[in-house]
Protein backbone atom coordinates (compact mmCIF):
# COMPACT_ATOMS: atom_id res chain seq x y z
CA UNK A 1 0.00 0.00 0.00
CA UNK A 2 1.49 3.43 -0.89
CA UNK A 3 0.60 6.73 -1.82
CA UNK A 4 2.42 9.43 -3.81
CA UNK A 5 1.30 13.16 -3.27
CA UNK A 6 1.94 15.42 -5.97
CA UNK A 7 2.42 18.94 -6.94
CA UNK A 8 1.41 19.91 -2.92
CA UNK A 9 3.52 22.77 -1.02
CA UNK A 10 5.10 20.96 2.09
CA UNK A 11 4.37 23.08 5.34
CA UNK A 12 6.29 22.33 8.57
CA UNK A 13 6.70 24.34 11.89
CA UNK A 14 10.06 25.27 10.12
CA UNK A 15 9.25 26.13 6.46
CA UNK A 16 6.98 26.14 3.14
CA UNK A 17 8.87 23.55 0.30
CA UNK A 18 7.26 22.75 -2.93
CA UNK A 19 7.49 18.80 -3.20
CA UNK A 20 5.95 15.80 -3.58
CA UNK A 21 5.99 13.45 -1.00
CA UNK A 22 5.42 9.13 -1.54
CA UNK A 23 4.34 7.44 1.29
CA UNK A 24 4.87 3.30 1.75
CA UNK A 25 4.71 0.86 4.83
CA UNK A 26 3.18 3.41 6.76
CA UNK A 27 5.99 6.09 7.27
CA UNK A 28 7.26 8.73 4.59
CA UNK A 29 10.05 7.36 2.00
CA UNK A 30 10.99 10.32 -0.30
CA UNK A 31 10.23 13.86 -0.23
CA UNK A 32 11.58 15.72 -3.33
CA UNK A 33 10.79 18.01 -6.61
CA UNK A 34 8.71 15.91 -9.20
CA UNK A 35 9.84 12.52 -7.85
CA UNK A 36 8.82 9.50 -10.29
CA UNK A 37 5.67 7.87 -9.14
CA UNK A 38 6.45 4.35 -7.54
CA UNK A 39 4.27 1.62 -9.77
CA UNK A 40 0.93 1.12 -7.82
CA UNK A 41 0.95 4.14 -5.59
CA UNK A 42 -1.99 5.50 -5.53
CA UNK A 43 -1.92 9.70 -6.55
CA UNK A 44 -3.19 12.56 -4.44
CA UNK A 45 -3.39 15.60 -6.89
CA UNK A 46 -2.42 18.46 -4.04
CA UNK A 47 -1.28 21.37 -6.55
CA UNK A 48 -2.75 24.44 -4.86
CA UNK A 49 -2.63 22.40 -1.53
CA UNK A 50 -0.59 22.51 1.64
CA UNK A 51 1.14 19.27 3.02
CA UNK A 52 1.26 18.96 6.66
CA UNK A 53 1.74 16.73 9.52
CA UNK A 54 -1.36 15.73 10.33
CA UNK A 55 -2.67 18.10 13.83
CA UNK A 56 -2.38 16.12 17.19
CA UNK A 57 -4.87 17.32 19.42
CA UNK A 58 -3.09 16.40 23.13
CA UNK A 59 -6.56 16.81 25.33
CA UNK A 60 -9.45 14.71 24.86
CA UNK A 61 -11.91 12.62 26.75
CA UNK A 62 -13.43 9.53 24.51
CA UNK A 63 -15.88 8.18 26.64
CA UNK A 64 -15.12 9.47 29.76
CA UNK A 65 -17.16 8.71 33.13
CA UNK A 66 -17.95 11.78 34.33
CA UNK A 67 -20.32 13.79 36.81
CA UNK A 68 -23.00 10.78 36.72
CA UNK A 69 -22.58 10.02 33.22
CA UNK A 70 -20.20 8.72 30.07
CA UNK A 71 -18.97 11.05 27.49
CA UNK A 72 -20.93 9.88 24.24
CA UNK A 73 -18.03 10.06 21.97
CA UNK A 74 -16.11 6.97 21.71
CA UNK A 75 -12.53 6.22 20.77
CA UNK A 76 -13.77 5.39 17.46
CA UNK A 77 -16.25 7.49 16.53
CA UNK A 78 -14.26 10.19 17.86
CA UNK A 79 -10.96 9.78 15.94
CA UNK A 80 -13.27 8.77 12.47
CA UNK A 81 -14.23 12.97 13.24
CA UNK A 82 -10.39 13.87 14.15
CA UNK A 83 -9.52 12.25 10.77
CA UNK A 84 -12.25 13.81 9.15
CA UNK A 85 -10.80 17.15 10.64
CA UNK A 86 -6.95 16.35 9.83
CA UNK A 87 -6.43 15.31 13.29
CA UNK A 88 -4.44 12.16 12.97
CA UNK A 89 -3.74 11.50 16.53
CA UNK A 90 -4.96 11.75 20.27
CA UNK A 91 -3.37 12.06 23.58
CA UNK A 92 -6.30 11.04 25.91
CA UNK A 93 -6.84 10.79 29.88
CA UNK A 94 -7.01 7.78 32.01
CA UNK A 95 -8.42 9.31 35.22
CA UNK A 96 -8.51 6.25 38.04
CA UNK A 97 -11.30 7.11 40.76
CA UNK A 98 -9.38 7.67 43.72
CA UNK A 99 -7.64 4.64 45.31
CA UNK A 100 -8.46 3.03 42.10
CA UNK A 101 -5.03 1.85 41.99
CA UNK A 102 -3.29 3.25 38.41
CA UNK A 103 -2.47 0.19 36.89
CA UNK A 104 -5.23 -0.85 36.60
CA UNK A 105 -7.40 2.05 35.11
CA UNK A 106 -4.71 2.40 32.38
CA UNK A 107 -5.80 -1.58 31.64
CA UNK A 108 -9.47 -0.15 31.31
CA UNK A 109 -8.91 3.25 28.93
CA UNK A 110 -6.38 0.51 26.47
CA UNK A 111 -8.86 -1.83 26.48
CA UNK A 112 -11.68 0.68 25.31
CA UNK A 113 -9.02 2.52 23.08
CA UNK A 114 -8.65 -0.51 20.83
CA UNK A 115 -11.63 0.40 18.49
CA UNK A 116 -9.48 3.65 17.49
CA UNK A 117 -8.84 4.30 14.04
CA UNK A 118 -6.73 6.89 14.44
CA UNK A 119 -2.98 6.41 16.56
CA UNK A 120 -3.47 7.67 20.22
CA UNK A 121 -1.45 7.83 23.65
CA UNK A 122 -2.62 8.61 27.18
CA UNK A 123 -1.74 11.10 29.61
CA UNK A 124 -2.31 9.69 33.21
CA UNK A 125 -4.72 11.19 36.03
CA UNK A 126 -2.86 11.10 40.05
CA UNK A 127 -5.83 11.45 41.74
CA UNK A 128 -4.71 10.49 44.96
CA UNK A 129 -1.12 9.70 46.77
CA UNK A 130 0.35 6.35 48.36
CA UNK A 131 3.50 4.35 47.63
CA UNK A 132 1.19 1.86 45.20
CA UNK A 133 1.03 5.50 43.42
CA UNK A 134 4.49 5.66 43.24
CA UNK A 135 5.67 2.70 42.33
CA UNK A 136 2.30 2.85 39.28
CA UNK A 137 4.13 5.84 37.51
CA UNK A 138 7.61 3.99 37.49
CA UNK A 139 5.90 1.46 35.91
CA UNK A 140 3.26 3.44 33.46
CA UNK A 141 6.96 5.40 32.44
CA UNK A 142 9.15 2.25 32.23
CA UNK A 143 6.78 0.05 31.03
CA UNK A 144 4.11 1.34 29.12
CA UNK A 145 5.70 4.68 27.66
CA UNK A 146 3.95 7.14 29.69
CA UNK A 147 6.05 10.18 29.78
CA UNK A 148 3.17 12.47 31.09
CA UNK A 149 1.03 12.54 34.73
CA UNK A 150 -2.37 14.80 34.76
CA UNK A 151 -3.28 16.67 37.73
CA UNK A 152 -6.59 18.28 39.00
CA UNK A 153 -6.84 21.39 41.21
CA UNK A 154 -10.56 21.45 40.96
CA UNK A 155 -13.69 18.77 40.79
CA UNK A 156 -13.24 18.87 44.75
CA UNK A 157 -14.69 16.00 46.75
CA UNK A 158 -14.20 13.89 43.17
CA UNK A 159 -10.76 13.54 41.24
CA UNK A 160 -8.83 16.74 42.97
CA UNK A 161 -5.58 16.65 44.31
CA UNK A 162 -4.40 18.58 47.06
CA UNK A 163 -0.91 19.80 47.46
CA UNK A 164 0.90 17.46 49.21
CA UNK A 165 -0.54 15.12 45.98
CA UNK A 166 0.91 17.85 43.80
CA UNK A 167 4.06 17.93 45.53
CA UNK A 168 4.86 13.95 45.67
CA UNK A 169 3.54 13.47 42.48
CA UNK A 170 5.85 16.30 41.09
CA UNK A 171 8.60 15.04 42.45
CA UNK A 172 8.12 11.32 41.40
CA UNK A 173 7.43 12.67 37.81
CA UNK A 174 10.76 14.63 38.14
CA UNK A 175 12.41 11.60 38.85
CA UNK A 176 11.44 9.77 36.20
CA UNK A 177 11.22 11.76 33.38
CA UNK A 178 8.06 12.54 33.18
CA UNK A 179 6.09 15.86 32.52
CA UNK A 180 3.40 16.89 35.26
CA UNK A 181 0.36 18.59 33.64
CA UNK A 182 -2.26 20.38 35.95
CA UNK A 183 -5.94 22.09 34.94
CA UNK A 184 -5.07 24.95 36.90
CA UNK A 185 -7.99 26.16 38.91
CA UNK A 186 -8.68 26.47 42.98
CA UNK A 187 -10.92 24.21 43.55
CA UNK A 188 -11.95 24.88 47.50
CA UNK A 189 -12.81 28.18 46.01
CA UNK A 190 -14.86 27.04 43.10
CA UNK A 191 -16.72 24.74 45.82
CA UNK A 192 -17.43 27.46 48.35
CA UNK A 193 -18.64 30.32 45.00
CA UNK A 194 -20.54 27.29 43.74
CA UNK A 195 -22.71 26.90 47.26
CA UNK A 196 -22.80 30.76 47.89
CA UNK A 197 -24.51 31.16 44.24
CA UNK A 198 -27.07 28.33 44.60
CA UNK A 199 -27.96 30.31 48.02
CA UNK A 200 -28.57 33.32 46.25
CA UNK A 201 -30.89 31.31 43.66
CA UNK A 202 -28.49 31.26 40.63
CA UNK A 203 -28.89 27.87 39.76
CA UNK A 204 -28.76 28.23 35.69
CA UNK A 205 -25.87 27.72 33.32
CA UNK A 206 -25.37 31.62 33.67
CA UNK A 207 -23.46 30.82 37.23
CA UNK A 208 -21.08 28.54 36.00
CA UNK A 209 -19.05 31.18 34.56
CA UNK A 210 -19.10 33.17 37.83
CA UNK A 211 -18.21 30.08 40.11
CA UNK A 212 -15.13 29.79 38.47
CA UNK A 213 -13.77 33.24 38.01
CA UNK A 214 -10.06 34.17 36.23
CA UNK A 215 -8.45 34.50 39.68
CA UNK A 216 -9.38 30.98 40.77
CA UNK A 217 -7.10 30.09 37.57
CA UNK A 218 -4.89 32.54 38.05
CA UNK A 219 -4.14 31.16 41.47
CA UNK A 220 -4.01 27.95 40.47
CA UNK A 221 -1.43 28.25 37.72
CA UNK A 222 0.72 29.98 40.10
CA UNK A 223 0.84 27.39 42.73
CA UNK A 224 1.46 25.01 40.13
CA UNK A 225 4.23 27.17 38.61
CA UNK A 226 5.46 27.78 41.88
CA UNK A 227 5.30 24.02 43.45
CA UNK A 228 7.30 23.08 40.07
CA UNK A 229 9.85 25.97 40.66
CA UNK A 230 10.97 24.57 44.08
CA UNK A 231 10.72 20.87 43.14
CA UNK A 232 12.76 21.77 40.10
CA UNK A 233 10.69 20.25 37.47
CA UNK A 234 8.85 21.34 34.25
CA UNK A 235 4.78 21.86 34.08
CA UNK A 236 2.46 21.73 31.40
CA UNK A 237 -0.81 23.89 32.35
CA UNK A 238 -3.74 22.38 30.18
CA UNK A 239 -6.29 24.77 28.52
CA UNK A 240 -4.85 27.92 30.21
CA UNK A 241 -8.22 30.04 29.44
CA UNK A 242 -7.33 33.43 31.19
CA UNK A 243 -4.79 36.45 31.04
CA UNK A 244 -4.58 36.11 34.15
CA UNK A 245 -2.33 32.31 33.74
CA UNK A 246 -0.82 33.14 30.92
CA UNK A 247 0.78 35.81 32.80
CA UNK A 248 1.98 33.57 35.25
CA UNK A 249 3.30 31.18 32.57
CA UNK A 250 4.98 34.24 30.88
CA UNK A 251 6.80 35.74 33.97
CA UNK A 252 7.80 31.96 34.62
CA UNK A 253 8.98 31.60 31.36
CA UNK A 254 11.06 34.81 31.31
CA UNK A 255 12.59 33.50 34.69
CA UNK A 256 14.24 30.27 32.81
CA UNK A 257 11.38 27.85 34.21
CA UNK A 258 10.64 25.30 31.69
CA UNK A 259 6.50 25.65 31.47
CA UNK A 260 4.27 25.30 28.74
CA UNK A 261 0.43 26.17 28.40
CA UNK A 262 -1.95 24.31 25.60
CA UNK A 263 -5.09 26.69 24.37
CA UNK A 264 -8.20 25.21 23.95
CA UNK A 265 -10.48 26.05 20.29
CA UNK A 266 -12.58 26.86 21.97
CA UNK A 267 -11.13 29.27 24.46
CA UNK A 268 -10.10 31.13 21.35
CA UNK A 269 -13.21 31.72 19.75
CA UNK A 270 -16.33 31.88 22.04
CA UNK A 271 -17.06 33.88 24.80
CA UNK A 272 -18.78 33.85 28.53
CA UNK A 273 -22.07 35.53 26.84
CA UNK A 274 -22.71 32.08 25.57
CA UNK A 275 -24.07 31.42 29.03
CA UNK A 276 -26.89 33.87 29.05
CA UNK A 277 -28.50 32.54 26.38
CA UNK A 278 -32.17 31.87 27.85
CA UNK A 279 -32.68 28.25 26.11
CA UNK A 280 -31.61 26.08 29.03
CA UNK A 281 -30.42 23.26 26.35
CA UNK A 282 -28.24 26.15 24.03
CA UNK A 283 -26.29 27.58 27.54
CA UNK A 284 -25.86 23.97 29.05
CA UNK A 285 -24.27 22.73 26.14
CA UNK A 286 -21.33 25.30 26.86
CA UNK A 287 -20.58 24.29 30.22
CA UNK A 288 -16.74 23.33 30.35
CA UNK A 289 -14.48 23.89 32.59
CA UNK A 290 -12.67 26.52 32.46
CA UNK A 291 -15.68 28.15 31.31
CA UNK A 292 -15.66 30.68 28.39
CA UNK A 293 -14.59 33.44 29.00
CA UNK A 294 -14.51 37.40 28.00
CA UNK A 295 -12.96 38.80 24.59
CA UNK A 296 -10.00 40.78 26.51
CA UNK A 297 -8.95 37.26 28.12
CA UNK A 298 -9.37 35.50 24.44
CA UNK A 299 -7.40 38.52 22.62
CA UNK A 300 -4.76 37.53 25.42
CA UNK A 301 -4.67 33.33 24.37
CA UNK A 302 -3.96 34.54 20.72
CA UNK A 303 -1.33 37.08 21.56
CA UNK A 304 0.52 33.81 23.71
CA UNK A 305 0.25 32.05 20.62
CA UNK A 306 2.29 34.49 18.61
CA UNK A 307 4.53 35.40 20.96
CA UNK A 308 4.78 31.51 22.34
CA UNK A 309 4.16 31.58 25.74
CA UNK A 310 1.38 29.08 24.91
CA UNK A 311 2.65 26.59 22.46
CA UNK A 312 0.06 24.38 21.87
CA UNK A 313 -3.76 23.76 20.79
CA UNK A 314 -6.09 20.98 21.83
CA UNK A 315 -10.11 21.06 22.17
CA UNK A 316 -10.83 19.11 25.56
CA UNK A 317 -13.38 17.12 23.36
CA UNK A 318 -15.67 15.72 25.60
CA UNK A 319 -18.77 15.03 24.43
CA UNK A 320 -22.40 15.18 26.58
CA UNK A 321 -26.21 15.45 24.91
CA UNK A 322 -28.69 17.44 25.68
CA UNK A 323 -30.37 14.56 27.82
CA UNK A 324 -27.31 14.23 29.81
CA UNK A 325 -26.34 18.30 30.56
CA UNK A 326 -30.50 17.89 31.33
CA UNK A 327 -29.38 16.32 34.64
CA UNK A 328 -28.79 19.52 35.91
CA UNK A 329 -31.39 21.49 34.63
CA UNK A 330 -32.14 22.52 38.54
CA UNK A 331 -28.09 22.99 39.69
CA UNK A 332 -25.59 24.17 37.22
CA UNK A 333 -23.35 22.39 39.58
CA UNK A 334 -24.37 18.88 38.51
CA UNK A 335 -24.29 20.08 34.43
CA UNK A 336 -21.85 17.65 33.09
CA UNK A 337 -18.92 19.57 31.99
CA UNK A 338 -17.27 19.60 28.43
CA UNK A 339 -17.67 20.25 24.97
CA UNK A 340 -16.36 18.93 21.57
CA UNK A 341 -14.26 20.02 19.15
CA UNK A 342 -11.95 17.65 17.84
CA UNK A 343 -13.19 17.66 14.11
CA UNK A 344 -13.55 21.78 13.78
CA UNK A 345 -10.35 22.39 15.40
CA UNK A 346 -7.51 22.56 12.40
CA UNK A 347 -10.36 24.48 10.09
CA UNK A 348 -11.73 27.03 13.06
CA UNK A 349 -8.35 27.53 13.80
CA UNK A 350 -6.58 28.04 10.29
CA UNK A 351 -9.47 30.48 9.37
CA UNK A 352 -9.55 32.58 12.73
CA UNK A 353 -5.64 32.20 12.58
CA UNK A 354 -3.92 31.84 9.22
CA UNK A 355 -7.10 33.55 7.74
CA UNK A 356 -6.81 36.31 9.55
CA UNK A 357 -2.61 37.24 9.77
CA UNK A 358 -2.49 36.09 13.51
CA UNK A 359 -0.72 33.13 12.91
CA UNK A 360 1.94 32.01 9.57
CA UNK A 361 1.24 28.75 8.09
CA UNK A 362 4.34 27.44 9.95
CA UNK A 363 2.65 28.79 13.13
CA UNK A 364 -0.24 26.94 12.93
CA UNK A 365 1.42 23.63 11.90
CA UNK A 366 4.07 23.95 15.14
CA UNK A 367 0.53 25.10 17.19
CA UNK A 368 -1.58 22.19 16.18
CA UNK A 369 1.38 19.18 16.16
CA UNK A 370 4.68 19.93 16.39
CA UNK A 371 4.86 21.67 19.40
CA UNK A 372 2.73 18.56 20.71
CA UNK A 373 4.61 16.04 19.36
CA UNK A 374 7.79 17.80 20.96
CA UNK A 375 6.68 18.60 24.39
CA UNK A 376 5.60 14.89 24.63
CA UNK A 377 8.50 13.81 23.19
CA UNK A 378 7.20 12.04 19.82
CA UNK A 379 9.29 14.04 17.21
CA UNK A 380 10.13 13.12 14.92
CA UNK A 381 8.04 10.71 14.25
CA UNK A 382 4.76 12.48 14.77
CA UNK A 383 4.39 16.21 13.82
CA UNK A 384 7.17 16.12 11.09
CA UNK A 385 6.79 15.69 7.04
CA UNK A 386 10.14 14.32 6.86
CA UNK A 387 11.86 10.45 5.58
CA UNK A 388 11.37 8.27 8.26
CA UNK A 389 8.22 9.95 9.91
CA UNK A 390 4.67 8.52 10.23
CA UNK A 391 2.56 9.12 7.30
CA UNK A 392 0.12 10.92 9.18
CA UNK A 393 -0.43 13.71 6.92
CA UNK A 394 -3.44 16.51 6.02
CA UNK A 395 -3.80 17.65 2.35
CA UNK A 396 -5.12 21.02 3.11
CA UNK A 397 -7.33 23.08 0.47
CA UNK A 398 -6.53 26.69 1.71
CA UNK A 399 -9.28 27.93 -0.60
CA UNK A 400 -12.16 24.97 0.54
CA UNK A 401 -14.57 25.90 2.70
CA UNK A 402 -17.44 24.24 4.96
CA UNK A 403 -20.49 25.68 7.31
CA UNK A 404 -19.91 23.97 10.55
CA UNK A 405 -22.87 21.99 11.66
CA UNK A 406 -24.64 19.30 14.00
CA UNK A 407 -26.35 18.48 11.01
CA UNK A 408 -23.15 17.90 9.32
CA UNK A 409 -20.77 16.72 11.77
CA UNK A 410 -19.06 13.33 12.27
CA UNK A 411 -18.92 14.27 15.86
CA UNK A 412 -21.21 11.76 18.44
CA UNK A 413 -23.10 14.55 19.66
CA UNK A 414 -26.22 16.88 19.31
CA UNK A 415 -24.51 20.04 19.46
CA UNK A 416 -21.88 22.03 18.29
CA UNK A 417 -20.46 25.31 19.78
CA UNK A 418 -19.13 26.48 16.49
CA UNK A 419 -22.43 25.93 14.86
CA UNK A 420 -23.09 27.84 11.67
CA UNK A 421 -18.91 29.44 11.26
CA UNK A 422 -17.97 29.57 7.86
CA UNK A 423 -14.47 28.23 7.64
CA UNK A 424 -12.15 28.96 5.05
CA UNK A 425 -9.21 26.19 4.45
CA UNK A 426 -10.14 22.64 5.09
CA UNK A 427 -8.18 19.24 4.84
CA UNK A 428 -9.13 17.49 1.35
CA UNK A 429 -7.62 14.05 2.10
CA UNK A 430 -5.95 12.87 5.61
CA UNK A 431 -3.38 9.53 5.80
CA UNK A 432 -3.35 7.60 9.10
CA UNK A 433 0.11 5.41 8.87
CA UNK A 434 -0.07 6.31 4.85
CA UNK A 435 -3.98 5.28 4.39
CA UNK A 436 -6.49 7.65 2.92
CA UNK A 437 -8.65 7.76 5.42
CA UNK A 438 -10.61 10.78 4.35
CA UNK A 439 -11.22 12.46 0.81
CA UNK A 440 -12.91 14.83 0.10
CA UNK A 441 -15.73 14.40 2.65
CA UNK A 442 -15.58 10.81 3.17
CA UNK A 443 -14.40 8.89 5.30
CA UNK A 444 -12.95 5.17 4.84
CA UNK A 445 -11.24 4.72 8.52
CA UNK A 446 -10.67 1.14 10.18
CA UNK A 447 -12.43 -0.01 13.18
CA UNK A 448 -9.04 -0.59 15.25
CA UNK A 449 -6.49 0.50 12.89
CA UNK A 450 -5.29 3.11 15.14
CA UNK A 451 -2.09 2.17 16.97
CA UNK A 452 -1.07 2.86 20.83
CA UNK A 453 1.74 5.25 20.64
CA UNK A 454 4.62 4.97 23.17
CA UNK A 455 6.21 8.09 24.52
CA UNK A 456 9.33 7.74 25.96
CA UNK A 457 10.87 9.29 29.04
CA UNK A 458 13.07 12.88 28.62
CA UNK A 459 15.55 11.73 30.80
CA UNK A 460 18.47 13.79 29.62
CA UNK A 461 17.24 16.91 30.32
CA UNK A 462 15.63 16.03 33.44
CA UNK A 463 18.85 14.91 34.21
CA UNK A 464 20.51 18.12 34.25
CA UNK A 465 17.74 19.68 36.08
CA UNK A 466 18.36 17.06 38.95
CA UNK A 467 21.78 17.92 38.99
CA UNK A 468 21.04 21.26 39.13
CA UNK A 469 18.95 20.61 42.17
CA UNK A 470 21.97 18.30 43.81
CA UNK A 471 23.80 21.24 43.53
CA UNK A 472 21.55 23.56 45.58
CA UNK A 473 21.52 20.95 48.14
CA UNK A 474 21.28 22.89 52.25
CA UNK A 475 24.19 21.35 53.74
CA UNK A 476 24.19 21.57 57.47
CA UNK A 477 26.15 24.28 59.25
CA UNK A 478 28.87 22.61 61.83
CA UNK A 479 28.30 23.44 65.00
CA UNK A 480 30.87 22.30 67.99
N1 LIG B 1 -13.28 19.92 31.92
C1 LIG B 1 -14.34 19.64 31.18
O1 LIG B 1 -15.03 20.56 30.76
N2 LIG B 1 -14.64 18.35 30.93
C2 LIG B 1 -13.84 17.27 31.33
C3 LIG B 1 -12.86 17.56 32.36
C4 LIG B 1 -12.51 18.99 32.50
O2 LIG B 1 -11.58 19.32 33.17
ZN1 LIG C 1 -9.56 20.12 32.64
ZN1 LIG D 1 -9.93 17.87 29.97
Amino acid sequence: MSTFIRGGTVVTAEQSVRADVYCADGVIKAIGLDLDVPAGAEIIDASGQYVMPGGIDPHTHMQLPFMGTVASEDFYSGTAAGLAGGTTMIIDFVIPDPEQPLMEAYQTWRGWAEKACADYSFHVAVTWWDDSVHADMGKLVREEGINSFKHFMAYKGAIMCDDEVLYNSFTRALELGAMPTVHAENGELVFQLQQKLLAMGMTGPEAHPLSRPPAAEGEAANRAIRLAEVIGCPLYLVHVSTSDALNEITRARNSGQRVYGEALAGHLLLDESVYQNPDFEAAAAHVMSPPFRSKSHQDALWKGLQSGNLQTTATDHCCFCADQKAAGKDDFTLIPNGTAGIEDRMAVLWTHGVGTGRLTPQEFVAGTSTNTAKIFNIHPRKGSIQVGADADIVVWDPEGTRTISKTTHHQKIDFNIFEGMEVKGIPSHTLSAGKVVYAKGELKVERGAGQYVKRPAYAPAFHALEKIADANQPVPVKRN
